[in-house]
């Protein structure tokens, strides 16, 4: 069995790194998290998975923040973050740390794999020049390159890294082989070989922006059919009866996350770079982006429809920080564009959400509605599926940004409260 390296520790390598253990290769783990490593070490697992909670007692992962512990791997996997900065443009600054700081190591003959998402281009453009700029190595002669893209998905109790299908691009027939052998013996699911490192590349970032462009599109229609008095969660599960050639996604009050709001970025710049304009995905990016705002400008006209007069002054429940349900995590969230946006109105908020008791006002769901004169639903959370507003005498709307409560809204109606949705 071949010795394997896994950089970055995360949602992603560290699964990886766990499953490549217990499949039998000799597996070291890197993280320059001390603390991390430190945890780690002690087989505490940062992430609340089941799964992984029960491999980290009995795995023989070297864990370290220390790059040379490498040096004697075959193949050494890049799980890092490629962020984007507040303009949105990509940052590959961490992908490109971590990629040289492992061949600064690697010995002659083995392979390094980028798991990382990245756009079309930058394995070619970037890591390959940066390497043989920066180190001894000749790609293709004494290190070799692959990209496998990522496809965790947080929380998904099904589908796993031990099970999904993956794509594989690299330098060289050579390395798609030992690269292939490697994930084949890895995952029990389609290995699929592209044509080039490019295409594995462009693989990652169509599926993402692939689900980008259909909330978007969603999206869009909740926003008008809501002028035209359609559910259109209604009609999507019409839609969605047609067994083939439809894709259910549904409406909400945005589009967050460390995937789906950056990755159509990362192919937008790089195509802009390279003499073409991407008007279609920059316009659904601009649709989700709007969504937040969207669902203020509906809560302040209910309001003055109900003569209760506009969000100035008026104490507003955010209901969740997490960018999707039951997970602690806000990267990228729509809850901090509706709060600065709730808060540009003169709105006092009140947020709370169990996964961030940190960060939030309130210590139950009970204390961040009482006295609340408006409540904004923005994650699905467990913990909001079944809210009982009765005695809220100060709830005026209830804005139920993920249309929890689309079947329900009786729960709020007839305690004279008004429910807004997205589009239902
Ligand atoms: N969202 C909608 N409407 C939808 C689906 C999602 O508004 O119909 C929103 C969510 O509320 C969230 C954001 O979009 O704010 C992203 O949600 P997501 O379900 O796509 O969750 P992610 O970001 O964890 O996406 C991951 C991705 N997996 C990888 O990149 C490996 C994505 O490719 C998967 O399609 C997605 O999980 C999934 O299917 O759950």
């Amino acid at each position: 069995m071949k010795k394997i390296g896994v950089i970055g520790l995360g949602y992603v390598g560290l699964p990886l790194a766990l499953l490549a253990d217990e499949k039998g290769f000799g597996v070291v783990g890197v993280d320059l998290d001390k603390e991390k490593i430190q945890s780690l070490k002690r087989r505490e697992a940062a992430i609340d998975d089941q799964r992984i909670g029960q491999q980290i007692k009995k795995t023989k992962i070297v864990f370290t923040d220390d790059f040379s512990k490498i040096k004697n791997v075959d193949i050494a996997i890049i799980c890092v973050p490629t962020p984007v900065d507040k303009n949105k443009s990509p940052d590959l600054s961490i992908v490109k740390n971590a990629s040289l700081n492992a061949a600064k190591h690697l010995k002659k003959g083995s392979l390094l794999i980028i798991e990382s998402t990245i756009n079309p281009g930058v394995c070619n453009e970037v890591i390959i020049p940066l390497i043989e700029e920066e180190t001894s190595h000749k790609i293709g002669k004494t290190l070799h390159v692959a990209h496998c893209p990522e496809r965790i998905n947080p929380g998904d109790p099904e589908w796993h890294v031990g099970n999904i299908n993956r794509v594989l691009g690299a330098d060289s027939e050579e390395s798609l082989d030992i690269a292939y052998s490697f994930y084949t013996q890895l995952v029990d699911a389609k290995i699929k070989k592209m044509g080039s490192i490019k295409e594995a590349e462009a693989v990652k970032i169509v599926e993402n922006t692939f689900r980008d462009v259909n909330i978007a599109f969603v999206n869009e229609l909740a926003m008008s059919f809501e002028k035209l008095g359609i559910n259109i969660n209604n009609v999507i599960d019409g839609a969605a009866t047609k067994p083939f050639a439809f894709m259910a996604h549904y409406p909400g009050i945005g589009v967050g996350g460390h995937c789906i709001p950056v990755d159509p970025y990362y192919l937008i710049e790089y195509a802009r770079g390279n003499g073409f304009e991407h008007k279609f995905l920059s316009l659904a990016r601009s649709i989700n982006e709007s969504m937040p705002t969207y669902a203020v400008n509906l809560v302040e006209e209910t309001l003055i429809k109900m003569a209760e007069g506009t969000l100035q002054g008026k104490t507003v429940a955010v209901l969740g920080l997490s960018y999707k349900a039951n997970v602690r995590d806000d990267r990228e969230s729509p809850s901090y564009v509706l709060i600065n946006q709730l808060e540009a109105r003169g709105a006092v908020i009140r947020i709370f959400d169990p996964y961030f008791p940190e960060k939030s006002d309130a210590s139950t769901l009970e204390e961040a509605l009482l006295g609340a004169d408006v409540s904004i639903l923005v994650t699905g959370h467990q913990e909001f599926a079944s809210l009982n507003p009765s005695g809220l005498s100060n709830l005026k709307v209830f804005l139920d940004g993920r249309n929890v409560y689309k079947d329900r809204r009786d729960v709020f109606t007839q305690n004279g409260i008004y429910y807004l949705g997205i589009g239902v």
